[in-house]
């Protein structure tokens, strides 16, 4: 497996812009396997997590598997570019064909405190990693309107805790992984979203 070329420094766009994409962090390769190896949890493991505000049951989640290689390595590289956060174990995502979108939400409770954070790039983040072409995420960035963000095989997107933002809808059905890099300054609420 090869992951590309690690920058240490952290280019700090995600302090201004409140996003950033590393691309093409992992071959295709070793996409189709984890998504192959993914889907079999699905079926046996997955709960319904929050999708439209009446739930269409299409959007899931379930813990990866203990040491599975991609996420380690995914870890790995998360450590390298955010040393000084502190990756939670995550969440497979999987959407069925047909899942609709979420409402816009943060991951984490935007208080004063956590804006503050943010203003010196000490905020928590959020990550996304896609292991298969089409995934997408519905962003609403600070200055602008909603975009939606596309995502190729093998991409690493990386969110500010305060970043309004919703899983897209689906037409195929999408796996993906989703994980959040903890501050120690910041307490997040487990198994929450802030809805705006
Ligand atoms: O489904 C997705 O792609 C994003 C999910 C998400 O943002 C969440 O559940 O908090
Ligand atoms: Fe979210």
């Amino acid at each position: 497996m090869t992951t590309k070329k690690l920058k240490v420094e952290l280019a700090d766009v995600v302090s201004t812009q409140g996003y950033e994409i590393h691309s093409k962090v992992f071959d295709e390769d070793v996409c189709n396997k984890t998504r192959i190896e993914f889907l079999e949890l699905s079926n046996a493991n997955a709960r319904y997590i929050f999708n439209d505000k009446k739930n269409d049951k299409k959007r899931k989640s379930c813990p990866p598997p203990r040491n599975h290689p991609t996420i380690n390595r995914l870890i790995e590289f998360l450590k390298v570019v955010y040393p000084e956060l502190n990756p939670s174990r995550g969440d497979i995502l999987f959407s069925k064909e047909g899942c609709k979108e979420q409402q816009l939400h943060t991951d984490y409770e935007v208080t004063d405190e956590l804006v503050e954070l943010c203003k010196i790039s000490k905020a928590p983040l959020s990550v996304i990693l896609s292991i298969m072409d089409g995934t997408k995420i519905k962003i609403k960035p600070f200055n602008s309107d909603v975009q939606i963000i596309n995502l190729g095989v093998g991409d690493v997107f990386v969110f500010r805790a305060d970043l309004v933002h919703a899983g897209c809808a689906y037409d195929k059905e999408n796996v993906r992984f989703h994980l959040y890099l903890d501050s120690n300054d910041v307490k997040r609420v487990k198994n929450r979203t802030f809805i705006v």
